[in-house]
């Protein structure tokens, strides 16, 4: 089923210069970038998107790492986009990801994990919804 998911390089990403690499393994996966834009996001946006996890001890330092900087916020179209999306990524945690995965190739740091992608079709909805309005 063609699907749409958001991707979203996180700050550390664009400051470490591996927007072209990150978007070349999407492209040879078969997904195509439909949308993409480099910006900042609001506290408000960066609140509303990690909402599930305003409870957890890490909430505000990951509200402030992700508005630290330039974001590369994407939207991806083809086949199983969500979960094609989240294996190319692989696990949250860099230390558990495979080499192979952009997270097990380019992450450390589990608060530093390089790539947000959405988790279900209904996430990458509310996602692309929340970062480019109506599409
Ligand atoms: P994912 O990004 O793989 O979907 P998630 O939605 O559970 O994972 O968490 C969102 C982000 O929050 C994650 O990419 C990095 C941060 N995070 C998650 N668990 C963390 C932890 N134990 N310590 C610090 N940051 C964490
Ligand atoms: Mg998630």
């Amino acid at each position: 089923m063609k699907e749409k998911a958001f991707v979203m390089i996180k700050p550390d990403g664009v400051r470490r210069g591996l927007i072209g690499e990150i978007v070349s393994r999407f492209e040879h996966k078969g997904l195509k970038l439909v949308r993409a834009e480099l910006k900042e996001i609001s506290r408000e946006t960066a609140q509303t998107h990690y909402g599930h996890l305003k409870d957890k001890p890490f909430f505000g330092e990951l509200v402030d790492y992700i508005t630290s900087g330039m974001v590369f916020a994407m939207i991806v179209e083809g086949q199983s986009a969500v979960t094609n999306s989240r294996s190319l990524i692989g696990p949250t945690n860099p230390a558990e990801a495979p080499p192979g995965t952009i997270r097990g190739d380019y992450g450390l740091d589990v608060a530093e994990n390089v790539i947000h992608g959405s988790d279900s079709l209904d996430n990458a909805a509310k996602e692309i919804r929340l970062f480019f309005g109506r599409v």
